[in-house]
Parts: C-alpha cells; structure tokens; sequence
C-alpha cells in the first residue's frame, strides 16, 4: 500500500499541542485523521501518539475515553504505532510521576524523575539521540535517526538507561543529559516511539516524521549485538537561541511586532510618537524559524483587553505561525482569569493557556499574574498555611499539560540602595555598577502590567516561589537592559540561575555576539533571547550561532536548521 493510500490516525487525549504534529503531517504532504471512536482502531494502518502533559493525565484519560485497551489490541495485531514524549513514557509500566497510575507496560521498566542536583530540570533544548546498537548500519534502519542532528526534548522524568536487561530487546537510542544517560527512542517490532518531539525539531524531525509516515518500519539485522554503555553516550545538548517577538495594535489598528527601549514601545515625539513598527508577526517568525531559531517566543504586550478571548488576534498568530514553523512556540500576555467584555463570559487562566496549546502553542509565559501568585505563596508560608493549594494559574495548567509548559516572564528593574538594611528585606546584590548617586547595593524589584507598577518582591521571591508552584522555565528580563544594546545584566543572571534548578532564559540588553557568549559562559543559562538586534537586522542568528561555537559552546547547527 502506498503512503497516499494508507489511514494515517492520531490518538489525541486532549492535553497539549498536537496541532504541531498536525501541520507537521500536512507539511510532509499527508493527511491524518483523529481518532474519536473505539472502531477507528480497526480502520487505521499506523497510529501516531503524541503525548504532551502529566503521565498520570494521559492514563486516566486514555482509560476513561475507552482507548487504553484497543491501543493494547492495536499494538497487538502488528500494526505501526509511533509514540512521542508521554506517549512513548506510558508504554512503560508506570512513572514516578504518578506512582499509583499503571502505565501500558508494552515495554519492561519505569519512568524516573531526573536527578537535580547538578542540573536543570526539565531537560530541556536540543540533543542528540545516539543509537545503541554499535554495529547498526545507521542507513539501513527506518524511521531513520540522523546521528548528526539535535532533536528537541522537554522532559522531567524519563527511563534511566542502562543498556542491560530486558532493555537490550527495546532501546534504540540514548541521550545524555549531564550526568544521566536516558532511553531517548524505543523500537520493538511494530511500535517505535521517542522521547524528543519530531514535530518540534525542525528539518530532522520532519523527516523522521517523514519516513515513519512513508515507509515499513525496517530494523537492521544487527540488532542482536553489543550495545553502547551508558558512558559511551555523549552529552550533546546545544545552548538555545531564542527570537522574541513582542506584539501588539499599532494606532491604525494593525498587529505588529515591535520594540521597546526600556519598554517604552514608541518613537520619540520629533519621529511622531507612534508604536514602533518593525514587521508582521507571523512573517518575521517564519523568517527567525528559517535563519535558525531554536525556539520562537512570541509576547501579546497589550493583552487586547476589548476583545472576547476568542477573537483574540494571537490565536490566529499561532495558527498561522505554527503551519510552518517547526521549533518550539512559546506564547505569552493575558494568561491570566480573565473576563469577556460581555461581563459573562469567564475564561480560567487554564483555560485561556488550553486555547494557545490547541492554536498551537507549546509554552505559556506568564508576567503579571505570577507575581501576584508569589506573593500569595510568600503570605501564605508566612501564615503557617500551606503554600501550595491548587488555586493559582501555575499550578493548575503544569497539572494540566506539564510543567515545562509554564514559562515565567519576570520584568525586573534595579532599585539602588546605599546598604542592604535599606532593602526592605530584599534579597541584595552587591554590584560592580553603582547606582547614580554612588550606591553600590541593588536589588531587583519585580514589576506587573508591562513594567508599569513596582511591587514590593525580589526576582529571588518571585522565581523561587513560582519554582515551587509548578513552573518549568525562567524568561529572565531586565527592564534597565532591555533595548540598550549594552549586554545582559550578568549579575542579575547569575544570581537568579543560582537561586532556582529550573532552566532560565538570559533576556533583555543583546547587541552583539559576544553578548551571547559572555552570559553564557558566565552564567551557565540554557538558553539566550534578543529581540531587537534581530528584528533590525544588526546581528543575524546565524552569526550569534557561529560565534558562539567558535567560543566552544554547544549550538544546533545551520544544517539542522529546516
Ligand atoms: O503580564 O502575563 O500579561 O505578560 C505580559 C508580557 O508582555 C510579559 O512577558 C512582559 O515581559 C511583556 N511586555 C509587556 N510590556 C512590554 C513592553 O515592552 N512594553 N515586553 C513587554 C517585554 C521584553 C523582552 C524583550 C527583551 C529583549 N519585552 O521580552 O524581548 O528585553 O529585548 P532586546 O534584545 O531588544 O534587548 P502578562
């Protein structure tokens, strides 16, 4: 049978971004259909799993929707089932992350959560999947692994490999994170599965897509000998550069992406006062996505507060935008409860981030409302209560759809002061730039809406308390960098990465690349973000990219690129 003839299905639970894998199926030429009954087992000729959230979400609702038992069957009768993330991690017996949740048991073993403590977690970016088995022709082998490309993983538990056992039946492919060789790929006769998204991992992920979707699962004839050892899998996660676009109505009404200094998003008055206008979002995304992006973060800075959510232009942003754009979307503005203007209708922040997710979306990034979140975790704590009690927004989408879904956007600025006594009680840093008046203390005030009120919290409170609540991932801004072109406030940065074990963003200041180098190298971030040097094209990505390998930092290369 032909690829054009085949019934090519998708099993979706409902959590997460199978929109991606969608537009990446009808990017490679095909056509996949949802399965939404029990019978449409029976029609499909391969299935596609691709898992997003918790463990213990995707069990119970592959169980209550009736689909956990005919998978099993399906599985059985030989047919091809390719699993993604989660739904590679539920094929396993069962996963830390949800203890009391039997997973399908397809394949012998667990689903550990990542040692923390000489790393981030979740392990998140672009790494290599090395194949095991030392004597497999890699070429003969389909799906076929490049054993030269980065694919993009966002995890916090997986399967410890350990390449003995009954994993010498199954494990296909390893990936090192720091200290942890972990199973990346799996394959067993008819079911190959990956930790990595294909769909998120550019031009290597389509087309491992791709001949998964065209060709019979072929596995080399090697198999049977010596496996690598867990420290023959070598670390190759690259550090990721990020373009951000802010968004929002210009005067005439026209969505644009534009730029601050210091937040400020307008010309001056002599140049006309209006909101600076430096493209068409989705156009100078797919632009970043073909100059090498790792991940594309996109800020709705306005929130469109007239609008019913549903009309909210940022939905077709991502719609459009991810039709083409195969890394990571992070979507951020609003993620908050909000109300339509009709006074009825009310959108749970979960709800609004769900929105995004099925538009296309695999992060949200919140501001405003994850400030005031830790400072209800702050006065609670401080009460004797617990901390932790389900209500906030970061709580209940990491539930929801994971935590490397919530990223928190922090818009920070400086507040000098002459001793740390005058701080309030703030967390102080002494700093190598003094303030105007010769202060030489400073700590870094949390702001909301768009940097326009101060609050009384640090960056310290704000990251650890979100940490606590379930968040994934930094965007550390600086409100005093942003737009200068002056560098990253290291010290901000360095401070803030030894106070979490999350991954952190470095934002806010890039001018050139060695900017990019120097935070790295001095900060350990995993990950580097400019908007204006991009947008203006001062500096191209592919230049940060190249200077930073040239300094001995790991990047996805061009080639990897799409
Ligand atoms: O509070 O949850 O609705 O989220 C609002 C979001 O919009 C926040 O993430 C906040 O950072 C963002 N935002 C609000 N107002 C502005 C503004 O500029 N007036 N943009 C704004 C913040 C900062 C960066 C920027 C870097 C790099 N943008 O993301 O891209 O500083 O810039 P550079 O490389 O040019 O220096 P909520």
């Amino acid at each position: 049978m032909s690829a054009s003839e085949q019934k090519l299905y998708l099993l979706d639970y409902g959590a997460g971004n199978v929109r991606s894998l969608l537009n990446a199926v009808e990017k490679l030429g095909h056509r996949i259909e949802y399965i939404k009954t029990v019978e449409d087992f029976a029609q499909a000729d391969k299935i596609i799993f691709p898992g997003v959230g918790a463990f213990g979400y995707a069990m119970r609702a592959l169980k209550s929707s009736g689909f956990a038992e005919p998978l099993k069957a399906y599985i059985a009768s030989g047919r091809p089932l390719m699993g993604i993330c989660v739904g590679m991690q539920v094929l396993f017996e069962g996963s830390d992350e949800s203890p009391s949740e039997p997973g399908l048991g397809v394949f012998e073993g667990r689903v550990e959560l990542f040692d923390k403590r000489l790393k981030s977690v979740p392990h998140m970016g672009w790494n290599a999947a090395q194949v095991v088995h030392q004597e497999n022709a890699l070429t003969s082998a389909v799906p076929e692994i490049g054993e030269d490309s980065r694919y993009y993983f966002v995890h916090s538990y997986a399967v410890p490999y350990t390449g003995v056992g009954a994993q010498r039946g199954y494990v296909h492919s390893a990936t090192r994170y720091v200290d942890q060789a972990v199973v990346s790929s799996v394959w067993s006769r008819n079911v190959f599965a990956t930790q990595f998204h294909p769909e998120k991992s550019g031009a290597a992920g389509l087309a491992l897509l791709q001949s998964f979707i065209e060709r019979d699962l072929v596995r080399p004839p090697s198999s049977a000998g010596e496996l690598r050892t867990p420290e023959d899998i070598d670390s190759a996660l690259t550090v990721r550069v990020i373009a951000c676009l802010d968004v929002r109505a210009n005067d005439q009404g026209d969505l644009v992406v534009t730029k601050g200094d210091q937040y400020d998003v307008r010309e001056s008055a002599d140049m006309g006062g209006d909101v600076r206008n430096l493209g068409k979002p989705v156009d100078l995304a797919k632009r970043y996505y073909d100059e090498g992006a790792d991940e594309i973060a996109f800020l709705n800075i306005t929130s469109f507060r007239n609008l019913p959510f549903r009309d909210t232009p940022m939905l077709e942003v991502l719609r459009q935008a991810s039709r083409s754009i195969f890394v990571p979307l992070t979507i951020g503005g609003g993620v908050r409860d909000s109300v339509d203007p009709d006074g009825e209708h009310v959108w749970p922040a979960v709800q609004v981030a769900g929105e995004y997710f099925r538009s296309g979306a695999d992060k949200v990034s919140i501001g405003s409302d994850a400030v005031y979140a830790a400072e209800r975790y702050w006065q609670r704590k401080a009460e004797g209560q617990e901390p932790l009690d389900g209500s906030t927004a970061i709580e209940q989408i990491a539930e929801r759809y994971g935590r490397q879904a919530v990223v928190i956007s922090v818009d920070p600025r400086r507040v000098y002061v002459n001793t740390p006594e005058d701080a309030n009680d703030h967390h102080v840093i002494r700093t190598a730039f003094p303030g105007p008046n010769g202060e030489q203390y400073c700590w870094y005030q949390c702001t909301v809406k768009g940097g326009r009120e101060g609050r009384d919290t640090d960056v310290r409170q704000l990251v650890m308390a979100c940490e606590a609540l379930g968040a994934g991932e930094i965007l550390l801004n600086c409100m005093d960098k942003d737009g200068t072109n002056s560098g990253y406030d290291i010290e901000l940065i360095s401070d803030t990465k030894a106070a979490v074990s999350i991954p952190v963003i470095a934002s806010s200041g890039a001018g050139k690349p060695e900017h990019f180098a120097e935070v790295v190298e001095q900060t350990a971030v995993e990950a580097v973000l400019a908007a204006g040097i991009f947008h203006r094209r001062e500096v191209p990505i592919a230049a940060v990219k190249s200077y930073m390998q040239e300094q001995g930092i790991p990047i996805r290369s061009a080639e990897d690129g799409v």
